[in-house]
């Protein structure tokens, strides 16, 4: 069988590029078992769809959707691909958590739901030998206007999963630069997260389970990515680095061994670590740890059920500081019934923890999140119902909607400051420099110019220049909210 795999491109907004593992993994499981697979990412190129379809010939196409933002280009290739009669496959976190949504939407022919490798592998043996389709675990589908759906597929063995065949994308298009590390490249080791925040779509893609790949696979593919394309550093993209002192150990220990030599990033939690362990974390080529802290009020914390020490938050980001490793802490503002307050407290915490670079997000209902069904069931929230009216939701530069106490100025001003202090401040603490992130967005950019054609680097510039004025101009002409909050030039901390 003949299966093409799309990412859509996200054209109303600014780009973000990343390899698609998902798409990789699926396409890789495919080509193992003997069919033909090509994938178009289209965040990268988006070429004139109907041709490429043409000359690939596809029986399927499968079609990634993570986000709403990605939403207006999946209708467009959906719809080119039944031109051509390739029965269509929409997979990835939105449409696995929302199909009653995405059914009322388009007419598709499945929704692959959670991971997809042994799914897409039984559709198209199945369909091979003309069996039914309805009958393979991990689908659905719509009838008569009703979502119908097969028994669920178990999660799989990762250690089972081949070496990743990077020739189906172009890897240095892929390529960013972190820390001084001009070829990082996103990679992953695990799948799910321990946690259960009530933010996250953990619970319901994961059912918070961990599970981890291979780390002799995960080398090899690293070796094989530093010897074609000079890659020096890993973008692990997994939501959670290692449960405990003991995993942490045997991965550093393996990358150790290998002999490889490259820098490492991850995202881990508050309170498995301890100093100890971030230095031998350190002497195995870690550079920067990403902590979800969300909150600095202790109330908040409990409500969004996070589940980590708070009162070891300061120890750990003290410790990373200590040691030379990188820290980017996260905090999400707006969230539902959050006051001033509250606000106050995550801003004090910020103040006082001394991280490299802070990132403040804008709470996003999204479907899958327990806090999504309780605004809803509450009648406090009533979702998009179609693609366009997701289009036309500002979710991901203004807080709205705005479930929380705080005038939505205000939450707009604190995200802009700390992300205006993250591009212009001096570091204290890890390996990065004054301006490292200005630094890094303008050469992500240049590249682009170099590597994607003057189309792409324009727009991605536009949307780059005027998120950049955007947050210029609200993290420095609101000085008395920044009073409010403690963050005023008298009370600064921007060094
Ligand atoms: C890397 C990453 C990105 C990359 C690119 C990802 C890509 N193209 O694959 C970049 C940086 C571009 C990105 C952007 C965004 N991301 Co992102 N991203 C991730 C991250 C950290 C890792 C994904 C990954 O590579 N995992 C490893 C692979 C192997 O697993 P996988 O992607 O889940 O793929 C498996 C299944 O999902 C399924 N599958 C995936 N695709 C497909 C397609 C088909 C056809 C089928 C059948 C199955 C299928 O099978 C795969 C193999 O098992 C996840 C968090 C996470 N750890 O999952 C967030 C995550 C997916 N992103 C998220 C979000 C919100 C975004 C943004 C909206 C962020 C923003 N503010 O702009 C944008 C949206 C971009 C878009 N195109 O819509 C959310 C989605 C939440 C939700 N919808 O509920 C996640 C879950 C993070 C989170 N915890 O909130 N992201």
């Amino acid at each position: 069988m003949r299966v093409l795999f799309i990412n859509p491109e996200t054209e109303r907004y600014a780009r973000q590029i990343a390899l698609p593992l998902g798409l990789l993994s699926i396409a890789t499981y495919l080509q193992v078992h003997g069919h033909t697979v090509k994938i178009l990412d289209r965040v990268i190129k988006a070429g004139n769809i109907k041709k490429e379809i043409e000359e690939f010939a596809p029986d399927f196409v499968g079609v990634s959707v993570i986000s709403m933002k990605s939403f207006y280009d999946a209708e467009k290739v959906t719809k080119a691909a039944k031109t051509f009669g390739a029965k269509v496959v929409w997979g990835g976190v939105f449409a696995s958590i929302d199909p009653d949504f995405i059914f009322s939407n388009i007419d598709i022919d499945f929704i692959s739901i959670g991971e997809g490798e042994e799914t897409w592998l039984e559709l198209v043996t199945t369909a091979e030998q003309g069996g039914c389709l309805k009958e393979i675990p991990g689908l659905c589908w719509s009838e008569n206007g009703e979502t119908q759906y097969s028994e669920g597929r178990p999660f799989m063995d990762l250690t089972t999963l081949p070496e990743l065949d990077f020739t189906l994308v172009d890897v240095p298009k892929y390529l960013t630069s972190q820390y001084g590390y001009k070829h990082t490249c996103h990679e992953y080791m695990a799948k799910g997260c321990v946690g259960n925040c009530s933010f996250c779509f953990n619970k319901k893609f994961h059912n918070c389970k961990y599970r981890m790949r291979d780390v002799d696979t995960f080398l090899r593919e690293v070796k094989y990515l530093m010897e074609h394309y000079g890659v020096d550093c890993i973008y692990f993209s997994d939501e959670l680095w290692c449960r405990n002192r003991e995993e942490m150990k045997y991965q550093c220990d393996a990358f150790r061994e290998s002999g490889l030599g490259f820098k490492w990033g991850v995202q881990t939690r508050i309170g498995i670590f301890d100093k100890e362990d971030l230095q031998y974390m350190k002497d195995s080529g870690c550079l920067w740890v990403d902590f979800g802290i969300e909150t600095g009020s202790r109330e908040m914390m409990k409500k969004i059920n996070k589940g980590i020490p708070y009162d070891g938050i300061e120890q750990t980001i003290k410790d990373c500081n200590d040691v030379g490793i990188v820290t980017l802490p996260s905090f999400i503002v707006g969230l539902p019934d959050e006051t001033r307050e509250n606000l106050y407290d995550s801003v004090q915490l910020a103040k006082r923890i001394n991280a490299t670079h802070m990132t403040f997000f804008f709470f996003m209902p999204s479907p899958g999140m327990k806090l999504f069904n309780e605004l809803v069931e509450s009648g406090r929230y009533d979702p998009p119902k179609t693609f366009r009216d997701y289009q036309r939701a500002k979710f991901f530069t203004a807080p709205s909607p705005n479930f929380s106490q705080i005038p939505s100025l205000e939450i707009k001003v604190i995200r802009d400051f700390f992300l205006w202090r993250a591009f212009s401040k001096q570091s204290f603490g890890g390996e990065a420099r004054k301006y490292e992130l200005a630094k890094k967005n303008i050469i992500d950019v240049l590249k682009q110019f170099q590597g994607h054609g003057i189309r792409f680097a324009l727009h991605h510039f536009f949307f780059s220049a005027y998120e950049f004025l955007s947050i210029f101009f609200y993290a420095n002409f609101f000085p008395g909210v920044l009073k409010r909050y403690g963050i005023d030039k008298k009370n600064d901390f921007r060094n």
